[in-house]
C-alpha cells in the first residue's frame, strides 16, 4: 500500500478493498451481506510515538458487518497486512449502524410499494416522483412487539411542491411506515389517518420562494494571501506556526484530530493525542405519534463521516484553502471518495492583543487562526464543525447548526411541545448533544483533572468587604469523582494538569477545558431515551485512557435500550489520577424553536475552548509580529 506513510493515515480505497476481499475469501461473507463500516484499526499510543518516517506501517482495519439472511452481527479486526482475519466475533442482539444504502433501499421500495402509493393517493400525492422517505432507527423500547428482534426502521414521508422543490418543507402527516431492513419488507402502514396540508411556504432557493427581492447591496469580499499560506499539510500531517497535528477520518466521527503538539523552544510540547466527536444524541420532545419514535443517535446510528458532504470554495470556506478527501465505502463494502471532505484553511480572528500607552504609542496584534473543519447533512439537518488553533495556544471547538428543522401540520390548536413557524404547522422542540471525546495528553500522557471552582469568602477577618474570591481546585481521583456537572454558581472549569511537569513559575502546567453550551438533559432519569443515552446525564465524564473504549452510548446504539458506554465503563470505578485520561464533555443546544429558523435555519452556534493554564510561563503569543504581507 505505497501511499500510507504514517500509521494514522485512514484507511485507502486499496486497504478498503483488500479488507472486505480477505472476509469474503475467509469468513464466506457474501454478497448477502451488509458491510456497516470499516475503520482504521489505530495503533497503540506507544506504537505511534515510536514510529519514524520511513518505517514500514502494519495496517489493520475494523469491520462491522451482518448476514441479511439471519441478522447475526459480527465484530472483525482484519490484519491487511497480514492478509488474513485477526479475530471474528459474534455480537448477538447487536444491530450495527445504519447505512446509506439502506436508507435509499427503504425510499426506493417504500415509493413503489401499492399500499403506499394508495395511502398517498387518500392524500391526493399521485407523483411517486415528489416523495421522499426518510429512514429513522428505533430505540428498542418503541419497536412494536411483533418486529422486535428484527432490523426495523420508521419512516418519515415528505413531499415536494415540484422536482426540486424543498422535501421538509411538507410534511405528510399520518404516515410512518415501518420497514424490516433485512428483507425490505413493509411491515406496516403506520397510517394513523389524514392530515389536511397546510398552505405552507418551506422554500429556500431565491427561485422557489414567492416575491424574494434578493438584497443587492452586498459588495465582494475577496480573501488574498500573496505570500501564500502560513501552514504547511504533507499528506496527512499539518503543522501551522507552533502548531502540529495529524488529520484522520473515519464513517463515525467523521475528522479526527491525532498528536496535536505545540512547539515550544525547539521541542514539540503534546497537548492531545486524539480529538473527536464520538456521539451526537437528539431527543424530540415532543410526545406525540408524530415524534414520540424521534431520537437520533447521529454519530452511532448513521456516523458523521458516512453523512459528511463536499465543501465549496466561496461557500463554505473563504480564502486559501486546502482540502484533504476522505475516503470510505459502501454497504458492500465497495470504497468511493468524498472530494473536498475536510477544509484547513487560516483566518484573520480580529485583535489578538492589545495596548495603547501614552508614551510607548499602541502595540496592536492581530489574531490569526487555524481552522480545520469538516460539514456533515443529515437528512434534514446540516452539522458544522470548526477545530481552531490560535496563536496563543488555544483550542476552540465550534459547531453550527442548521439546515431544515423538522416541522408537523396540525389541525385546531398546536401542541406546546414546539413553535408555530408556518400555517398550522410547528417544530417541535429538541436538543442536540454532543460528546466531544478529548484524548488529552498535557506535557504526556500522565495528567489529573480538577475541577476549578471560583468561590466568594464570608465577609469577617482578612475580609472585611467581603471582596475576597478564591480558586478551589479539587482533584477528581476516581471515575465517580470523575462524573462532573457545570456549576453556573461557582463558574465551574476543569484543569487537565501535568502533576510531573512545572513551569518557571514552579506551578504544575494544565490545559483549561472552558465549558461552553453546557446544557442539562432535562429528560425523566426512567425515560427510555435517556437510558440509552446516560452520557447526556453529565457535562463532564473522565476515564482514564482505554484504545477500546470510544462510545459514550454504547459501541451499537441502533435499536439499543440501554448505554453500554460511559455509565457502564465509569460504574468501575477506576482511578483517574495521575494517570492517561480521556474526557468526555457533554455539550450543545437546547432547541427551542423560533419563527425566523423557518424555512431554513440560520446557523445556531455553541463552542468550548481548551486553554493552556501555566503550561507556559507567559503569554506564548508575545512574538507575533506586528506585520502582515
Ligand atoms: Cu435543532
Amino acid at each position: 500500500m505505497p501511499d500510507v506513510r504514517h500509521p494514522l493515515d485512514p484507511l485507502t480505497a486499496d486497504e478498503i478493498r483488500a479488507a472486505i476481499a480477505i472476509l469474503r475469501r475467509e469468513r464466506d461473507v457474501t454478497e448477502r451481506w451488509r458491510i456497516a463500516s470499516v475503520e482504521l484499526r489505530e495503533p497503540a499510543k506507544d506504537a505511534v510515538r515510536d514510529h519514524r518516517a520511513g518505517d514500514a506501517v502494519s495496517r489493520a482495519a475494523i469491520v462491522v458487518c451482518w448476514n441479511r439472511d439471519d441478522g447475526r452481527a459480527y465484530k472483525a479486526v482484519v490484519a491487511i497486512s497480514e492478509d488474513r482475519v485477526a479475530s471474528w466475533e459474534h455480537r448477538p442482539g447487536e444491530q450495527p449502524n445504519m447505512t446509506v444504502d439502506e436508507f435509499h433501499e427503504v425510499d426506493a421500495a417504500l415509493r413503489a410499494h401499492p399500499d403506499v402509493v394508495a395511502a398517498l393517493a387518500r392524500r391526493g400525492i399521485t407523483d411517486m416522483g415528489l416523495v421522499l422517505m426518510d429512514t429513522w432507527a428505533y430505540g428498542a423500547s418503541l419497536i412494536p412487539d411483533p418486529f422486535r428482534g428484527r432490523r426495523v426502521a420508521w419512516t418519515d414521508v415528505w413531499h415536494r411542491r415540484e422536482p426540486a422543490a424543498n422535501p421538509y418543507a411538507n410534511p405528510v402527516g399520518g404516515l410512518h411506515p415501518i420497514v424490516d431492513l433485512n428483507s425490505m419488507e413493509l411491515l406496516d402502514l403506520g397510517d394513523s389517518g389524514v392530515v389536511e396540508p397546510a398552505p405552507t411556504m418551506g422554500e429556500y432557493v431565491p427561485r422557489l420562494v414567492p416575491g424574494l427581492q434578493l438584497r443587492d447591496d452586498v459588495k465582494a469580499v475577496h480573501i488574498h494571501q500573496p505570500g501564500g499560506v502560513s501552514f504547511r499539510l504533507d499528506g496527512h500531517e499539518l503543522r501551522w506556526q507552533r502548531w502540529s497535528m495529524r488529520i484522520g477520518f473515519n464513517h463515525r466521527e467523521g475528522l479526527v484530530l491525532h498528536t496535536v503538539g505545540y512547539e515550544d523552544a525547539g521541542r514539540t510540547r503534546p497537548v492531545a493525542h486524539r480529538l473527536s466527536f464520538a456521539e451526537m444524541v437528539v431527543p424530540y420532545r415532543d410526545p406525540t405519534g408524530e415524534h414520540e419514535r424521534r431520537t437520533a443517535f447521529d454519530v452511532g446510528e448513521w456516523g458523521l463521516g458516512f453523512m459528511t458532504t463536499s465543501l465549496e470554495l466561496g461557500c463554505d470556506c473563504l480564502g486559501e484553502i486546502a482540502y484533504l478527501d476522505a475516503t470510505l465505502h459502501d454497504a458492500r463494502g465497495e470504497p468511493y471518495t468524498i472530494p473536498n471532505a475536510i477544509c484547513v484553511h487560516e483566518e484573520d480572528a480580529g485583535v489578538l492583543w492589545k495596548h495603547v500607552d501614552p508614551v510607548a504609542g499602541a502595540e496592536t496584534r492581530r489574531m490569526r487562526r487555524l481552522v480545520v473543519s469538516f460539514h456533515a447533512t443529515v437528512a434534514n439537518y446540516e452539522y458544522l464543525v470548526y477545530w481552531r488553533f490560535h496563536q496563543d495556544a488555544s483550542i476552540e471547538c465550534e459547531v453550527r447548526a442548521t439546515g431544515i428543522m423538522v416541522t408537523t401540520q396540525f389541525n385546531g390548536e398546536p401542541p406546546p411541545y414546539g413553535t408555530l413557524v408556518d400555517e398550522r404547522t410547528y417544530a417541535p422542540f429538541h436538543q442536540h448533544f454532543l460528546v466531544a471525546r478529548l484524548d488529552l495528553d498535557v506535557d504526556g500522557e500522565r495528567n489529573t483533572v480538577h475541577a476549578v471552582d471560583s468561590e466568594a469568602l464570608p465577609t469577617g477577618p482578612g475580609n472585611p468587604h467581603g471582596l475576597a474570591m478564591v480558586q478551589r481546585s479539587t482533584p477528581l481521583r476516581t471515575e465517580r469523582e470523575g462524573r462532573q456537572d457545570y456549576d453556573w454558581q461557582r463558574q465551574r472549569a476543569w484543569k487537565v494538569v501535568n502533576p510531573g511537569a512545572r513551569n518557571r513559575l514552579g506551578t504544575t502546567v494544565a490545559y483549561k477545558l472552558v465549558p461552553g453550551g453546557a446544557l442539562p438533559a432535562l429528560l425523566d432519569a426512567a425515560s427510555p431515551v435517556f437510558e440509552r443515552a446516560q452520557a447526556i446525564g453529565h457535562t463532564l465524564w473522565v476515564t482514564p485512557h482505554r484504545g477500546d473504549e470510544r462510545w459514550p452510548c454504547g459501541e451499537f446504539p441502533t435499536q439499543s435500550a440501554e448505554d453500554r458506554g460511559l455509565p457502564a465503563w465509569t460504574a468501575q470505578d477506576r482511578p483517574i489520577e495521575d494517570t492517561d485520561v480521556v474526557l468526555w464533555y457533554v455539550f450543545g443546544i437546547n432547541h427551542v424553536t423560533r419563527a425566523e429558523e423557518w424555512p431554513v435555519m440560520p446557523v445556531d452556534t455553541v463552542s468550548f475552548w481548551l486553554k493552556p493554564d501555566g503550561f507556559f510561563d507567559r503569554n506564548p503569543a508575545l512574538d507575533v509580529p506586528l506585520a502582515h504581507g
